[in-house]
């Protein structure tokens, strides 16, 4: 039987600045989401990228003093290479730069030309930069400045092409309403209902003049394609909508857009009008995802508060990005605000991955070696935590369903918290000396769950899980093991562990370190 297939992108970011922790968030949780889904047995693709065009990284480059494709070769390397450090196992990396994409962006422009969905007119309005969009008057804040970027945006006077937004707002309203899990989370689906009810047609082009940096409109060479119609129609670029079709079939409509909250009105209505307007099926769903703040403060280069994997793999001493993986997953529900600060940082990974999940496997196998010498014989598990085990597989999975990343990690950690009271309740150190066949029921059961909690967790740890699952004796990689192989999968018989095998799969954070580190 053929694979499903299962699409997923982030938003493209802009690289007039350096990769920092919010950006690292939606990519980790994409990450996230594509390796489950691979544990699912379905052929993931995962598109990520950068938006390289428009006026702000024109005048980024300008600034710096290089031209626009120095520059953005330059950042969009920063931005990989953060990636790599994060551990973002993603299937391409599409800038809006590359070649393909442009003559995608370039088409699509001539199709809804030649449809009539994009004419041409002139136009005043105001132009914030840092939305590289128009807003309406209504939008501004008290001051007249862009609510997030606290700006005033500029007076623009120019004719531009127009694309006929307003033709598609009450086939997109209907779309909403009829398909609950479009817009997810669900809360999110009235603000854009809201938001339709203004909307008018938008500029989709701008002279060239004033943005040089830009895509050329094909049939108008003095304009250039507005960097949002450029920028969403990355997600077709990269599953090849002009040079494989093949590929494009297979895996084209899109699962799931995975974007900030800031940007969700690009993409549950310009998206979606143009993709109509292409007569391109729309994506399945689009999960709108919450802002990162920095000690409750939004991070900006003013305020010297940015921080990157970098800063934090660097400052904690970590060899690996698990332990920020798994805080960033875990400080909010995914889809809510959260936050970061250090002491919050440390308290969460020493108490989940040091206390909860390290402690219980290392003093498990410690007892092992202690009382049968690291060797398992008799391979009996508890009925009630054997249930749990599969109860937490379908309770993941179905929070998954929904890319509720965070309580699906919620429902392992409630698993691993079951083991541990179990530990505790059963006292195999007591049981040692009056039962050594319960005994070793009891450190094989535990043994057991641990196998079902780093398989499951693998999506947000993958380092420490292979930790645990090569502890446990299993050989190769638990990156190609699926959910449905765990009912199989078990702990082999005989000798699994020694003295010298056994070690913590991650060590506490040190806040000494830290502090001085930071100093
Ligand atoms: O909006 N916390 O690019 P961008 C969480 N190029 N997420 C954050 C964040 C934070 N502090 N800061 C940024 C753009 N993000 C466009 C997207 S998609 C076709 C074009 C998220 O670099 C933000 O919400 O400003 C967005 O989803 C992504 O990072 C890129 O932001």
């Amino acid at each position: 039987m053929e694979k499903e297939t299962f699409y997923i992108t982030t938003a493209i970011d802009y690289v007039n600045g350096l990769p920092h922790i919010g950006h690292a968030y939606e990519k980790i949780a994409t990450d996230v989401i594509a390796r489950h889904f691979k544990q699912r047995g379905k052929d993931v693709f995962f598109l990520t990228g950068s938006d390289e065009h428009g006026i702000k990284i024109q005048k980024t480059a300008a600034e710096n003093g290089i031209q626009p494709k120095e520059h953005c070769d330059n950042t969009s390397n920063e931005f990989k290479k953060a990636w790599k450090k994060a551990d973002i196992d993603y299937d391409r990396y599409i800038r809006t730069t590359d070649a393909d994409h442009e003559k995608v962006v370039q088409w699509a422009f001539e199709e809804l030309l030649k449809k009539g969905d994009i004419y041409k007119s002139s136009y005043t309005g105001l132009y914030c930069a840092g939305c590289e969009c128009f807003l309406s008057p209504r939008e501004l804040d008290e001051n007249g400045c862009c609510p997030i970027h606290q700006k005033k945006p500029e007076e623009v006077k120019e004719e531009n092409y127009f694309f006929k937004l307003s033709k598609y707002k009450d086939a997109i309203a209907e779309h909403i309403k009829k398909n609950p899990n479009f817009i997810l989370p669900q809360s999110r689906a009235n603000e854009i209902l809201n938001q339709l009810k203004d909307i008018e047609d938008i500029s989709v082009s701008r002279s060239k003049e004033s943005v040089s940096w830009s895509i050329d409109v094909p049939s108008d060479s003095e304009q250039g394609i507005y960097v949002w119609i450029d920028a969403l129609t990355n997600y077709i670029t990269g599953v090849g909508v002009l040079d494989d079709k093949e590929k494009f079939n297979k895996y084209w409509p899109c699962d799931v857009h995975v974007i900030g909250k800031d940007i969700l009105k690009f993409h549950s209505i310009y998206w979606i009008a143009f993709l109509m307007a292409l007569g391109i099926e729309l994506p399945k769903s689009i999960f709108a995802h919450g802002w990162i703040t920095i000690d409750e403060t939004k991070m900006s280069k003013s305020l010297g508060n940015v921080i990157s994997i970098d800063t934090l793999m660097q400052t904690f001493e970590l060899q690996d990005a698990d332990a920020i993986r798994y805080f960033l997953m875990t400080t909010a529900s995914f889809g809510k605000d959260g936050n970061y600060s250090d002491e919050e940082f440390k308290s969460k990974v020493n108490a989940d991955l040091a206390n909860n999940l390290g402690n219980l496997l290392n003093r498990t196998l410690s007892m092992l070696v202690k009382y049968f010498d690291g060797k398992i014989s008799n391979r009996t598990m508890d009925a009630d935590l054997l249930k749990l085990c599969n109860e937490t597989v379908s309770d993941v999975e179905r929070k998954f369903d929904y890319y509720e990343v965070t309580e699906a990690i919620e429902k392992v950690i409630t698993l691993v918290d079951a083991a541990n009271k179990y530990v505790n309740d059963k006292a195999p150190w007591s049981l040692a000396k009056t039962d050594l066949n319960e005994c070793e029921k009891v450190l094989y059961s535990v043994l057991e769950v641990m196998k079902y909690a780093s398989v499951l967790l693998y999506p947000v740890i993958p380092n420490i899980a292979q930790k645990i699952y090569t502890q446990l004796g299993f050989e190769g990689e638990i990156k190609g093991i699926k959910l449905a192989d765990l009912k199989t999968l078990t702990i082999k018989e005989g000798q699994i562990a020694t003295k010298d095998t056994i070690s913590p799969v991650f060590l506490r954070l040190d806040s000494e370190i830290a502090k001085d580190k930071k100093k």
